[in-house]
């Protein structure tokens, strides 16, 4: 027999560890099947919750007791649900993109930034820490994305971005034990501003580390050299000058959220 036999090279095949790619997918697979199982647990589930106790006095009185534990589960598993490659935030064609992007505040992305000096640092879950330049950035593929940008405080405009996908940077750099953890921490270089993410949000197919706005090289005020675009979110979770990245299966220290707003501050 020879060598070059397919069988042959079969049988001896190593099992491979998987890759992040692979990852990203059983994570959205999971999901599914989690979906169908609680579809046919439900119907039993309805007529047992029907006869069980309700809760007492309280804010929430007369709900019954168990569907209050379950609503912190539930929740947690729709919104892995939602972020589904089926599941892309509307797109527009190019020409509809805004001129004059509208512009908000600055926390500790304030003046210039020297591209060469800088470095986006991330954290590795074992705590090394990766140095990437602006070079090596550009050097990944592109993705461009077209979308309405929306701010808490009431206003949208359709805008251009263009940079890494942020699950292709994850990708690229083999960060496979860190795409497992719960959860992303952003925050600029003088740790002035700061995001928390949850990772499906983070990995979703049209979150990117934007370098460019209406094709060219992102100005001060809007973020240089480096930002966050997640359309899934509000402006607020849109960090502009990233400095440092980090994984956690806590929720990452979030500057809006430690001022009242909503931590998930989704779409
Ligand atoms: N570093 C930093 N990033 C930030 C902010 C900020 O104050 N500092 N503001 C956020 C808010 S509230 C919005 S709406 C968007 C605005 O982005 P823009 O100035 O490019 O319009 O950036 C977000 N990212
Ligand atoms: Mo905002």
């Amino acid at each position: 027999m020879s060598l070059q036999n397919p069988q042959h090279m079969t049988k001896k095949k190593v099992k491979q560890p998987l890759t992040v790619e692979q990852k990203i997918r059983r994570r959205e697979f999971l999901s599914f099947g989690i979906f169908g199982t609680l579809s046919a647990a439900a119907y039993g589930g309805w007529k047992w919750l029907y006869h069980s106790p309700e809760e007492q006095a309280g804010v929430t009185a007369g709900a019954r007791a168990p569907l209050r534990r379950a609503l912190n589960k539930t929740e947690l598993f729709f919104r892995r649900l939602t972020f589904n490659e089926n599941h892309l935030v509307k797109t527009y064609p190019v020409e509809m993109a805004a001129k004059t992007v509208r512009h908000n505040s600055d926390i500790g992305s304030e003046g210039d930034v020297d591209i060469d000096q800088w470095r986006l640092r991330i954290v590795r879950k074992d705590k090394s820490v990766l140095n990437i330049t602006y070079k090596e950035i550009l050097a990944l593929p592109k993705t461009e994305l077209v979308f309405d940008f929306k701010c808490v405080e009431g206003w949208d405009q359709i805008q251009h971005w263009g940079g890494v996908l942020f699950k292709d940077l994850l990708t690229h750099f083999g960060l496979l034990k860190e795409v497992e953890m719960d959860y992303v921490g952003m925050m600029t270089p003088d740790e002035q501003y700061y995001v928390g993410l949850d990772m499906p949000s983070a990995i979703h197919p049209q979150t990117i580390l934007a370098y460019e706005m209406n094709g060219k090289p992102l100005p001060a005020q809007h973020g240089k050299p480096l930002r966050l675009i997640i359309p899934v979110k509000y402006g607020i979770k849109n960090l502009k000058r990233i400095g440092t990245i980090i994984f956690s299966d806590q929720r990452p220290p979030d500057y809006w959220a430690e001022q009242g707003y909503d931590y998930y501050s989704g779409l």
